[in-house]
């Protein structure tokens, strides 16, 4: 049996086959992701060359750490692929991401890839979204209004997030709503419905967006969907 961090382990060193040499592309955020990472570092170190749009701060600098080379979304037509992680993955391959807060980079550095990769542990898997608060992020001088409406959508609960007691602010200097939907049954619809509301920057429902999702199991197998 592999423990959770040793399944997102091989989760990532096995995502790290899809990058191969001269490819542009994108590197998702997130604990998984870190060990996609941590391969990759090691393949420069062999020689593989690429080069990769991040996501967040976070990945920016641990990616230069390690050696990779970086570009930005705004230097690129296209991107070959993404690998990201996320919060949950339904039986359709839809989406909950922004857990860790670069949900808005993640959405628009996916769009502009062929293919998305996501990578995961089998506790992501649900029947149904909404387990996981849903990540929204806002403006922050708007955000109380954006609160009223989610509240009118079916959501029990919406409360900014903090870290060290503070509001958390996004790589974009936004805030994020977190909102307890309990089941999300239409997240097509609720995400359009979240789009119209003034002050929302963008939602972390990623729904078609997601090509392939590479599955870890605590008994060591990995599947791909
Ligand atoms: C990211 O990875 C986020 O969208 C998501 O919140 C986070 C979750 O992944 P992990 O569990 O791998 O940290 O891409």
């Amino acid at each position: 049996m592999f423990n959770a961090e040793d399944t997102k382990k091989r989760v990532g060193a096995y995502a790290a086959d899809f990058i191969e040499n001269g490819m542009t592309v994108g590197l998702g955020t997130g604990s998984t992701v870190y060990w996609l990472l941590q391969t990759l570092g090691e393949r420069v170190q062999q020689g593989l060359q690429f080069s990769a749009v991040p996501t967040s701060r976070q990945t920016q600098t641990l990616a230069t750490e390690l050696g990779i080379t970086l570009t930005e979304l705004n230097a690129v037509n296209e991107l070959v692929l993404t690998i990201d992680g996320a919060d949950e993955v339904d039986a359709r391959l839809q989406l909950i991401k922004g857990g860790g807060g670069a949900l808005l980079q993640e959405k628009m550095v996916a769009a502009a890839s062929k293919q998305l990769i996501i990578i995961v542990d089998e506790n992501k898997m649900v029947d149904t979204l909404g387990k996981f608060p849903l990540p929204v992020e806002v403006i922050p001088s708007g955000w109380k209004q954006v609160h009223r409406k989610v509240m009118g959508m079916g959501c029990t609960k919406a409360a900014i997030r903090q870290k060290n007691e503070q509001a958390f602010i996004t790589d974009n200097g936004h805030y994020i709503l977190d909102c307890y939907f309990e089941q999300i049954t239409d997240p097509v619809n609720l995400n359009i419905a979240l789009h119209l509301v003034p002050g929302v920057v963008e939602t972390g429902l990623f729904n078609g967006m997601a090509d392939m999702v590479i599955t870890g199991h605590s008994d060591g197998r990995i599947d791909t969907k």
